[in-house]
């Protein structure tokens, strides 16, 4: 009999680690987890199995489905937005390609086994476009239908993939006279700029706000590729990871979209350096722009509403900015230097 897991992809990444460290304290639920690199003994010794391979390989995918019943797909693989600008074809294969696989095979599972198959989407801010600064500080907290407009391959591809999250709920297979929902029970949230204080985040462009805290904290100083007055929302991994949770336990019913915002807090570049100078005396905090990548940031909201998320899953943030430093990344980095 084909065993009951939940499945994992871009399991080694920042969310991928964490989430798994936190399902794995559920006696009741088997993981599996797929990455293109290998994770650490200790992360796979928390999981039922693990594939290092790629999302794109059909026969690794056939692999899995033929041992495993998933019930749910954090499906977390993609490749964020500054490395997508650089290789876009790339991107676009994984983050769309890859995607409609995991749609596909979360069909195929819940027409296997009769059950909905809850898929669980990590999208981001990166799918709004405001078109100038003007814009984006009169927007202010912009709401999920707007601004729709990405100016990135990432951008482009996380939206586009909320639609296709959608459509495989309601109307995949609509053309086939006996048709019915194919069963992908699809949930998304858009997420802020996440911040680790485990890992340093890699091919991002919100990576300036976390970048600057682990430059500080391991003594280094750090150019800031953003100018002083960059602002878009932030929230803290453990946030991030509990909102994924949260999210796919909701009562579908209860859900009134697919696709919701989050945020924690906001915060400009200056407000990073001021927290991280006060944290870290001596820490040193240049600021040398990167025009192409600061205008990608340019385009990403001040804030965002997640009135939404709050009413129908009751989202609410434990960190906020003080939180966020005081009590998670500033002692959670002391212990880890200590250690
Ligand atoms: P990350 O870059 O740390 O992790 C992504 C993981 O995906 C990596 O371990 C990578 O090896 C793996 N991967 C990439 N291509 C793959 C492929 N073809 N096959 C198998 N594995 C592959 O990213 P993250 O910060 O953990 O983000 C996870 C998800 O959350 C992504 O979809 C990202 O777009 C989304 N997200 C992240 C943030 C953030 O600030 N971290 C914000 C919004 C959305
Ligand atoms: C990125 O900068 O690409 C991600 C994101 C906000 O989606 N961190």
């Amino acid at each position: 009999m084909r065993k009951p897991v939940v499945m994992v992809t871009g399991a080694n990444g920042e969310i991928g680690q964490r989430l798994i460290e936190r399902l794995s304290g559920d006696a009741e639920t088997d993981i599996i987890a797929l990455d293109l690199h290998p994770m650490s003994a200790a992360l796979a010794s928390r999981c039922v199995a693990t594939f290092v391979g790629d999302i794109l390989d059909d026969n690794l995918l056939q692999r899995i489905v033929s041992e495993y019943a998933i019930h749910t797909v954090f499906h977390l693989a993609a490749l964020l937005s500054t490395r997508a600008e650089y290789t876009p074809f790339a991107a676009h294969r994984v983050n769309v390609g890859g995607t409609l696989k995991l749609l596909n095979l979360a069909a195929d599972q819940a027409r296997r086994d009769g059950t909905p198959v809850k898929f669980v989407f990590p999208s981001s801010i990166a799918i709004y476009g405001l078109p100038d600064l003007a814009t984006k500080h009169a927007a202010g907290r912009v709401r999920e239908g707007d601004f729709n407009a990405p100016t990135t391959m990432y951008g482009c591809n996380k939206l586009y993939c909320e639609h296709l999250g959608r459509y495989y709920m309601h109307h995949f297979g609509q053309l086939n006279s006996n048709f019915r929902p194919s069963g992908v029970d699809f949930r998304a949230i858009r997420f802020p700029g996440l911040i680790s204080a485990v890992t340093v985040p890699s091919g991002g462009t919100s990576d300036f706000g976390p970048e600057m805290v682990h430059m500080a904290a391991s003594g280094q100083s750090y150019a800031c590729f953003v100018p002083e007055a960059a602002q878009i929302p932030f929230m803290a991994m453990p946030d991030g990871v509990e909102a994924l949770l949260a999210l796919a336990a909701a009562p579908r019913a209860q859900l009134g979209q697919e696709t919701y915002n989050i945020t924690a807090f906001s915060m400009s570049a200056a407000g990073f350096r001021d927290r991280v100078v006060d944290a870290f005396p001596g820490a040193q905090v240049t600021f040398e722009v990167h025009h192409a990548r600061s205008r990608i940031i340019d385009t990403w909201p001040l804030d965002v509403d997640d009135t939404p998320a709050r009413n129908d899953w009751g989202w609410q943030p434990k960190y906020d900015a003080d939180a966020t430093f005081d009590d998670y990344l500033l002692p959670t980095l002391m212990a880890l230097t200590h250690r």
